[in-house]
């Protein structure tokens, strides 16, 4: 195995599309992460309170949903041929997936993007526009292009599910009896878990948001999409975090100088999210009305569980990496730390993106319990919550990560280790300091998604001041580390050396390996069967109360859709011309 670029030339090409496109959107969405730190913190405002809005939106889909997700596809091209050691089955496909998923995020962009015209355009009979957050919750409406947008990139990823399906089957047939590697076990056990998550989502843009925006149905039942957001809502999640996963089991063992200490354990860790990320929605509603509080324990419950794969994957990663340190001479129960690369700027990178976590899985477990819910949800205390988790855990490991990416995709040396490493200390600590703060206003009961927070006859900057203060800190810290994070990339692009310096693309064997693991746990019809019927258990009574009460698509618009009324019309023309009804 030389480096990725060696083996794999066409795939690299691919991926390098990939993380590229995913770094376009980290810098615009941290362009728009900035203005609305320091506007909602009263400590620089440039835009008007409509626009924070559209600037909040951008943040939102450009970080959440496509720094992530083209990230992640471009990791699990590199997981899939790598650990099965063949190419795709057919570049067309995996060009065509990769394609879609580009025009649908442009798509999605004009849309947001128009909304900081001063007259937007009025394209399909309604405004270029599309002021709706990341979680688009009707009554809130975007132009048709950013629904279309979205649905043409969700499509992307299932092509590209499939692609890697495709690879993994041929694989199969070349090596019968074979156990599935794990890198890629852990790709198809999330693609199952997303194809899952996403009919959710699909089927809210397709059949009622889209229609509605229009004009083909006159409203639709918020409650309804919103729920069907939420079933897709969580899991996206752990879309995020799974491929995170799939880093620190791979890459930390790697460069801790030792191995994954078992694989076994890690097929369970994905099983379980595969089992449980979906029907747990539910728990970013527990404040919704129109949904039965015996439908939110259930979803508490299952919300309880789902902290068991994640408690398992610290125990697993810092037992692999106490294992590397003690093949570089580590010794005592906890000198071994010691002996660990921390100035490498990928392995620090992701253990301070696991420490992070840390904080943010304990924020997440405050968020899931119904009760203690109601004092934190829609203030500070969530955006503090996601700063930690997709904000750090997977997009500072994300980061590291590129750091070892870029080099293995160019076959460029990076330049700037250092720099790289500041970058990440710099991130570790722009997050401390502002999640902290965000996690503290919410206590105080600071809303979020608010442009200017302030409250009528509440001295709010002597009560919330010093905690913005914090917040435009950390933001701005964030921003400077941010700024580092490009300067690496570029320069390794720009005067990166091909001196063939840049280390081969392996991925160590674990210290226990699939050998020892059931072989019922590479069943994946038995755990893709186990999670729909959860996914029914959990979702049938709810959604079918949902649309019984407030309906599929709500009273008082017309019995047909409006575009079907004039197509009657004109076919009730034709037939009384025919029949000489009319001359
Ligand atoms: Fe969350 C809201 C509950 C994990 C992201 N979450 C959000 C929102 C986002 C988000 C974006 O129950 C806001 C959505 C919106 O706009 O409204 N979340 C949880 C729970 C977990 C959790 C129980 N969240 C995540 C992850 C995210 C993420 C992961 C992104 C990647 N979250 C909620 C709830 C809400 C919510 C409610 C709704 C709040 C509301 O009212 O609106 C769990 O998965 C957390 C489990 C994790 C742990 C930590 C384990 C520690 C590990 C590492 C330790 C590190 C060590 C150091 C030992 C228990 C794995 C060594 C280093 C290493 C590298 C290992
Ligand atoms: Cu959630």
């Amino acid at each position: 195995m030389g480096t990725y670029i060696d083996d794999f030339p066409a795939e690299a090409k691919i991926v390098r599309s990939a993380f590229y496109t995913s770094f376009v959107m980290l810098a615009l969405g941290g362009i728009a992460g900035l203005i609305q730190t320091l506007h909602r913190t009263d400590v620089f405002r440039f835009i008007d309170g409509d626009t924070y809005y559209t600037v909040l939106t951008a943040h939102g889909v450009f970080l959440v949903i496509a720094f992530t997700i083209f990230f992640l596809v471009g990791v699990f091209t590199w997981a899939v041929t790598t650990s099965l050691d063949r190419g795709v089955e057919n570049i067309r496909v995996t060009q065509t997936w990769l394609g879609l998923m580009t025009v649908g995020s442009l798509l999605a962009a004009i849309a947001i993007l128009a909304g900081f015209m001063e007259e937007p355009p009025s394209i399909l009979g309604s405004e270029l526009s599309a002021d709706v957050l990341f979680t688009f919750y009707a009554p809130l409406q975007a132009h048709p292009l950013f629904y279309a947008g979205f649905a043409i990139f969700i499509v992307g990823t299932w092509l590209a599910g499939a692609d890697w399906f495709r690879s993994y089957f041929a694989w199969k047939k070349e090596n019968p009896g074979e156990r599935t590697p794990l890198p890629t076990f852990m790709v198809l056990t999330t693609m199952i878990m997303w194809y899952i998550a996403t009919l959710g989502i699909v089927t809210s843009v397709l059949v009622f948001l889209l229609p509605w925006s229009l004009g083909i149905i006159e409203s639709v039942n918020p409650t309804l999409t919103r729920t069907l957001f939420w079933f897709f809502g969580h899991p996206v999640v752990y879309f995020w975090l799974m491929p995170a996963y799939l880093l620190w089991y791979t890459m930390l063992p790697k460069f801790a100088g030792g191995r994954l200490f078992s694989d076994p354990l890690a097929r369970v860790v994905f099983i379980l999210f595969l089992l449980l990320s979906t029907p747990v929605g539910i728990h970013h509603q527990y404040l919704d009305p129109g949904i039965a509080e015996g439908f939110k324990f259930v979803a508490m419950t299952n919300t309880m569980f789902l902290l068991l794969p994640s408690l398992l994957t610290a125990f697993t990663v810092v037992a692999s990496i106490e294992h590397g340190a003690r093949q570089r001479g580590g010794e005592g129960r906890l000198g071994w730390l010691k002996a660990l690369p921390w100035k490498d700027p990928v392995f620090a990178g992701m253990i301070f993106a696991g420490l992070i976590f840390a904080a943010g899985g304990f924020s997440g477990m405050i968020n899931a319990g119904m009760n203690i819910n109601y004092l934190v949800h829609n203030t500070m205390w969530v955006p503090g919550h996601f700063h930690l988790t997709v904000g750090t855990a997977v997009a500072l490991t994300f980061m590291a990560a590129s750091y070892w990416f870029v080099p293995q995709v160019t076959g460029k040396q990076l330049v700037g280790r250092s720099v790289a490493f500041v970058q990440v200390v710099l991130w570790f600590v722009g997050i401390t300091i502002m999640a902290n703060a965000m996690h503290r206003a919410g206590l105080e009961g600071q809303p979020r998604r608010t442009a200017e927070p302030e409250y009528e006859f509440f001295e709010w900057s002597s009560a919330m001041g010093e905690l913005n203060a914090q917040i435009a800190l950390g933001g701005t810290i964030l921003v400077v580390s941010l700024l580092l994070f490009f300067a690496v990339i570029l320069a390794t692009l720009i005067a990166g050396s091909r001196d063939g310096s840049v280390e081969d693309n392996v991925i160590p064997e674990p210290l226990s390996g699939p050998e020892d693991s059931p072989a019922v746990l590479d069943n994946l019809k038995l755990w893709t069967a186990i999670a729909v019927v959860l996914v029914i258990l959990a979702y049938t009574l709810p959604l079918a109360s949902i649309a019984s009460r407030g309906g599929l698509v709500p009273e008082g618009m017309p019995t047909r859709p409006m575009v079907v009324e004039p197509l009657v019309l004109y076919a009730q023309v034709a037939v009384d011309y025919a029949t000489g009804v009319i001359a």
